[in-house]
């Protein structure tokens, strides 16, 4: 039996948006845990909820002897992740949780079965933590840094912070054997036409937009060297056979010297992939950056507008300006790269003008797509602590998520889906315009048609 199991809490074929979407990725975090375990000397095995089913997962919790279940959280995953440790914890299994969300909740997840809670890089914690467990059991843990439990008295203990990994060069790679990388490639190949592989290049963002979580890795940049990247990309290139390769970095373009490293390495091994990543529009403001990234193969960045107007982004701490955006979207389109903008609807403050603003910004930059969501707190982020006093929540803690948050004042729902109607048909009326008068016109009327209903809805409040 292996020393520990590895496993997730989402389910893909659980997740029907995500089924009309199709572009699914193995979790690294638990990847990269796998590698560095086996490396210590540590048998793992592995269970990718994300290709697999609860049935699946549940059947082979059931089926084994029970030893330590270390399971990946995210927000959204908390409901899942629950329902595996109850599994897991009624079948003799020690549970441990890690990844961006527990160490926002301890009480609340060992309130609910969790026994161990890892705070940042798993990496070292684990391969001191699990010894402990078998050697101890779950509550005499005080020497290992960087957990919360319980110890015998049913007092929750959270440990000495743990030292962030100086070298990330001196980590293994994603160990991806452990998954069906082969699969995902094929649904990304059957859905995109282009299968798909992701890997990192950094860890750690120093920037401080107010709603960021920065859980895990706090506010370091770390960098790999570009050598041992572009080793990596050619080994999934060799293994994998993927057209593309996503870079999940925060922000690709954040060390420009760095990038020109990489893009040197590339050419020497005459490796071209073509990529998507993401990136800071602040951070692509030359024409030689966006001119190399096109080079190594960049056919799609995308960058986190956020909002069109400079008051909220400059509430938000995001440290951008909206010609920034302008800017660095039409220069990125001028060197063949399409542009995709992440935006965020009612933020704190946020008024109808602001709202207006966004829609200008948007037709001025005309991004080749865009995506909206209504911005949402994240435990212990400064956006969180800014409305933490207006938060709401209706449901249980362990059947919500921080995006069930409701702030209460805000407006409704219905007010921000109006927002993006009026938004998606002035954009489109916008791009008409030249091309078919008659449909702009159309379109021009739904997005008036969108404002009214917003203005109408302006009355009800979130709360
Ligand atoms: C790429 C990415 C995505 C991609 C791909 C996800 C994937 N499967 O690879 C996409 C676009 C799909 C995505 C979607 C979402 N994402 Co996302 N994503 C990221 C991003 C940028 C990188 C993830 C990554 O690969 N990191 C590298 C690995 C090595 O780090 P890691 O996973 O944190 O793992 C380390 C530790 O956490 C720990 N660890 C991890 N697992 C475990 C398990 C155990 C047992 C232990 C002990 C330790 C441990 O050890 C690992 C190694 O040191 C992160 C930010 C970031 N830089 O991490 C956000 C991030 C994880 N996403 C976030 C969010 C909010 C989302 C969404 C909910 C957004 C939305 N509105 O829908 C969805 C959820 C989707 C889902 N199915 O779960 C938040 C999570 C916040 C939170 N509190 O949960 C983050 C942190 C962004 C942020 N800064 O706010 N995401
Ligand atoms: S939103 Fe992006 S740039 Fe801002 S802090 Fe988070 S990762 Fe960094």
């Amino acid at each position: 039996m292996a020393d520990i199991l590895l496993t997730h809490g989402y389910f893909l074929w659980e997740d029907e948006k995500e089924q009309q979407i199709m572009k699914p990725y193995p979790p690294l975090g638990l990847l990269y845990l796998s590698s560095y375990l086996k490396r210590a000397g540590f048998a793992v095995d592995l269970y990718d909820s994300t290709l697999g089913t609860r049935e699946g997962l549940f059947a082979k919790l059931a089926a084994e002897p029970g030893g330590v279940l270390g399971i990946y959280a995210n927000l959204i995953t908390r409901g899942n992740v629950l329902a595996i440790a109850k599994f897991a914890k009624a079948h003799g299994w020690t549970v441990v949780a890690g990844g961006p969300e527990p160490a926002n909740y301890p009480s609340e997840y060992l309130a609910h079965g969790i026994d161990v809670i890892v705070v940042g890089e798993g990496e070292q914690t684990l391969a001191e933590l699990v010894p402990a467990l078998y050697a101890k059991g779950p509550h005499r843990l005080e020497d290992v840094n960087g957990v919360w439990f319980r110890n015998e008295d049913g007092r929750i203990i959270e440990t000495m912070a743990r030292d962030q990994i100086d070298d990330i060069d001196s980590l293994p790679w994603p160990d991806r054997a452990q998954v069906d990388i082969d699969q995902y490639v094929q649904i990304w190949r059957t859905h995109h036409g282009m299968g798909s592989v992701n890997l990192i290049t950094a860890r750690g963002c120093p920037y401080k937009c107010k709603w960021c979580s920065h859980a895990v890795y706090g506010y370091t940049h770390r960098r790999r060297s570009f050598v041992d990247c572009a080793a990596e990309v050619e080994a999934i290139r060799d293994t994998y056979h993927p057209d593309q390769v996503w870079y999940a970095d925060d922000v690709f373009t954040i060390n420009h010297g760095w990038l020109n490293g990489y893009s040197a390495e590339l050419k020497r091994r005459n490796l071209k992939l073509p990529f998507e990543t993401i990136s800071r529009a602040d951070r692509m403001m030359k024409d030689d950056v966006l001119a190399t990234l096109a080079e190594m193969g960049c056919y799609r960045i995308w960058i986190g507008s956020e909002s069109g107007s400079q008051r909220i982004l400059d509430s938000m701490k995001r440290g951008v300006t909206t010609e920034q955006v302008q800017w660095a979207t039409h220069a990125a389109q001028r060197h063949g790269i399409q542009v995709g903008m992440f935006l965020m609807w009612g933020y704190d403050g946020e008024t109808i003008e602001d709202i207006e603003a966004t829609i200008d910004h948007v037709k001025k930059a005309n991004p080749d797509i865009f995506f909206t969501t209504v911005s949402y707190p994240i435990k212990n982020t400064p956006y969180f602590h800014q409305v933490e006093d207006r938060l709401q929540l209706n449901k249980e803690w362990a059947e919500a998520t921080d995006r069930d948050f409701i702030v209460t004042g805000r407006h409704s729902r219905a007010y921000y889906k109006h927002a993006d109607r009026w938004l998606r048909s002035d954009v489109a009326a916008y791009r008409l315009d030249l091309l078919d008068p008659l449909q702009a016109a159309e379109k021009r009327l739904e997005a008036a048609g969108a404002r009214e209903a917003l203005l109408a809805t302006a009355g009800e409040v979130e709360g």
